[in-house]
């Protein structure tokens, strides 16, 4: 069977179908043909055409309407790839996916390592296969208040960071982004503290909904959302999570972020969805879900509380933004 780019698993084979959308209209209105999707549906096609064929799919299925387990429309393949913030390549969001067609994600490894017992350095092939790929949908709310819902492939980072054995002494885990100007060119001018750099609490790293996505709609990462690795923390603005990873380290200390050493007053440390704290220049308070017309309410931890307001129990979340 064909398999897309170097994805060693299908999703659609180890994904129970109740923890997911409704698979089989997934698969008819996006034109993702996984091998299971294939079989299911005895396509009088050839592994090859499939892949020709989802592409093109994909683009003209505005009107099917694909829904997240709570029943919220997916994002479309071709607005969660043609609308991306990624800096390093431009600042224009229309950009990325043009600039970033031909970054090489291959060779790629990720280094693990700081406070812990167990340093790993993992090709990232060996990284996706050594962890068992789920797909998860999430909503993601950008700062700038737009956002989307998008169906990841992926891992919790919790897998990865209990096998490196973080020491007692770690408090925060560091996530560096990997620095390439010849490849970046936005990396090729000062007007950013490059590598862009995030980091979490242990506590908030450790939660089950914080993801190492190496896909999204069944396939692997476009380039422009961050290939071959990167962080989707749903609770949180979207600058938190980071692309395109090479390293992680455990740390006692609170690592710099980018956003949050550029403008400390605008862009926290936490930076948990909140539209109950403005930034001070604009509210928080609604969205606009991309793909769609109008906007939205947004909820405090981006809807996801139940899972994770229990981290914050004890911060006056107005101080710790
Ligand atoms: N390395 C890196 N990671 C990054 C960014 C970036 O510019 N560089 N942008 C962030 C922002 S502001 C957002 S909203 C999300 C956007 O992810 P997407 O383009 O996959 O939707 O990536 C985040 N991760
Ligand atoms: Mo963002």
């Amino acid at each position: 069977m064909k398999q897309y780019g170097t994805e060693p698993i299908k999703p659609s084979e180890i994904t129970p179908e109740d923890k997911y959308i409704n698979r089989r209209q997934f698969m008819k209105a996006t034109g993702i043909m996984t091998a299971a999707a294939f079989l299911a549906s005895c396509a009088p096609k050839t592994p090859a055409a499939v892949g020709e064929a989802g592409a093109t799919s994909i683009a003209t299925a505005a009107s099917d309407v694909l829904t997240s387990p709570e029943g919220e429309a997916l994002t479309s393949f071709e607005n969660i790839a043609g609308f991306n913030n990624y800096y390093e390549f431009s600042l224009s969001k229309d950009k990325p996916a043009e600039l970033a067609k031909d970054f090489p994600t291959r060779p790629w490894t990720v280094e693990v390592g700081g406070l812990v017992n167990n340093p790993m350095t993992l090709d990232i092939d060996d990284l996706i296969s050594r962890y068992e790929q789920e797909e998860r949908v999430y909503r993601l709310r950008c700062v700038e208040a737009w956002s989307m819902v998008i169906p990841w492939t992926g891992f919790p980072l919790h897998k990865l960071l209990k096998d490196v054995e973080p020491m007692a002494s770690a408090k925060y885990v560091r996530f560096e982004s990997v620095f390439d100007p010849d490849n970046m060119r936005g990396q090729q001018t000062p007007l950013y503290p490059w590598p862009y750099t995030e980091g979490l609490r242990v506590d908030e790293a450790m939660n089950d909904l914080t993801l190492l996505a190496t896909g999204l709609y069944g396939k692997p990462l476009p380039n422009q959302n961050g290939a071959p690795i990167r962080l989707a923390v749903p609770w949180k603005y979207g600058f938190k999570s980071i692309k395109a990873i090479m390293r992680i380290d455990l740390v006692e200390e609170q690592p710099d972020t980018l956003w949050n050493t550029i403008a400390p007053n605008e862009y926290g440390f936490y930076s948990n969805v909140n539209p109950e704290k403005d930034h001070p220049r604009w509210s928080q308070s609604t969205e606009r879900r991309i793909g769609e017309s109008g906007r939205q309410e947004t909820l405090k931890f981006n809807g996801y509380a139940d899972q994770v307001a229990d981290l914050y129990k004890d911060m006056d979340l107005d101080v710790y933004f």
